[in-house]
């Protein structure tokens, strides 16, 4: 079988309750269950297409060829659902700021899923793709959602995998995201999660605090009640990060600039009195949740603060499609 090309398009998702450790390292099920914000700036488009002469995958990134293990492992996957030996070429654009270090394996894999499994000829539910892109990383289940989701962590295969909470936001909130560029070399997500299970002493601390925080701010987003969302937001990203800085080995995503933003929107809150709260993921960008109205003034204080740094607001996005190549 030659497939037609099929392309799809998955937006990135910001976590406002993080996902951080695994149960199963092969399965992808994770420790805790997770809420985050789809957002419409930052999105990957994937082509995919079997070809029966290829002699294995071929995979390109932005117009260059890439070897990626994951992308192998993950199309093993989806040759095994669909009952078949052929290999494919695959396609992916990334729609970031370039160097932006945003971590895109979220829209990546959602998108793969759903741009390879329809091109095998299968014909997935939402929530067997979500099953499918956690098996690339565990993030991508919630992009096959927009606006606000949930990945409930399951116990197996079958029973982990994301749904929405609130997909068609009429709430005008959003995300200025802070490009704060790193020569330094991180540690990747799937180490330091890793890592912190095995060695934090606060790791069951952190499980019990998350699930009150995932039922409190659902319960603050069904209540609109914004201060109570951002606040539980940058807590909740607070203690993931106090975790990597209890592991053995110790490892931290902030930087020198990082710290500085961090602290410049507590004074924004304290002092301006415009409500904004930060969030930063595997990585030394910083994400600041706010209401639309307010993003503007928000820009301009930061800009005259830290003019090196462009924060560009991202409005609620849309879940995985498949759009015209
Ligand atoms: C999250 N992060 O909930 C958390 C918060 C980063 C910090 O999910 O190992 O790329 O592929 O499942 O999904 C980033 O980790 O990790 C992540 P794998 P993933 O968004």
């Amino acid at each position: 079988m030659n497939s037609s090309p099929i392309t799809a398009r998955a937006h990135t998702n910001i976590a406002l309750i993080k996902y951080w450790g695994k149960k199963d390292m092969d399965l992808i099920i994770p420790q805790n269950s997770s809420l985050s914000l789809t957002l419409d700036h930052f999105y990957t488009d994937t082509t995919v297409k079997f070809d029966k002469t290829l002699p294995r995958d071929v995979f390109t990134l932005n117009g260059h060829l890439v070897e990626n293990p994951k992308v192998n492992h993950f199309m093993d996957l989806v040759r095994k659902l669909a009952g078949i030996q052929i290999f494919a070429k695959i396609d992916s654009i990334n729609h970031v700021p370039s160097a932006a270090g945003l971590a895109s394996s979220a829209s990546a894999f959602a998108a793969l899923a759903a741009a390879a499994s329809k091109a095998a000829g299968l014909d997935l539910s939402r929530k067997d793709l979500s099953r499918l892109a956690r098996r690339g990383s565990g993030s991508a289940s919630r992009s096959i959602y927009g606006g606000f989701v949930e990945w409930c962590q399951g116990t197996d295969d079958q029973t982990s995998y994301a749904v929405p909470v609130e997909e068609k936001l009429d709430w005008p909130i959003g995300m200025l995201v802070g490009i704060v560029n790193s020569g330094q070399k991180k540690i990747s997500s799937r180490v330091g999660m890793q890592t912190v299970v095995e060695t934090s002493p606060y790791y069951q601390g952190w499980i019990q605090s998350t699930t009150a925080d995932l039922k409190s701010i659902k319960k603050a987003i069904q209540e609109r009640d914004f201060q109570k969302v951002g606040e539980i937001t940058e807590s909740n990203a607070l203690k993931m990060h106090a975790l990597n800085l209890s592991a053995q080995p110790h490892f931290n995503y902030f930087e020198p600039m990082s710290l500085a933003i961090m602290q410049e929107v507590e004074r924004i809150r304290e002092e301006e009195h415009i409500p904004c709260y930060y969030t930063l993921d595997a990585g030394p960008n910083v994400k600041i949740l706010c209401l639309q109205a307010d993003a503007s003034a928000i820009q301009q204080i930061l800009a005259s603060k830290f003019g090196q740094i462009t924060f560009e607001f991202a409005k609620p996005g849309e879940g995985v499609r498949f759009i015209e190549a």
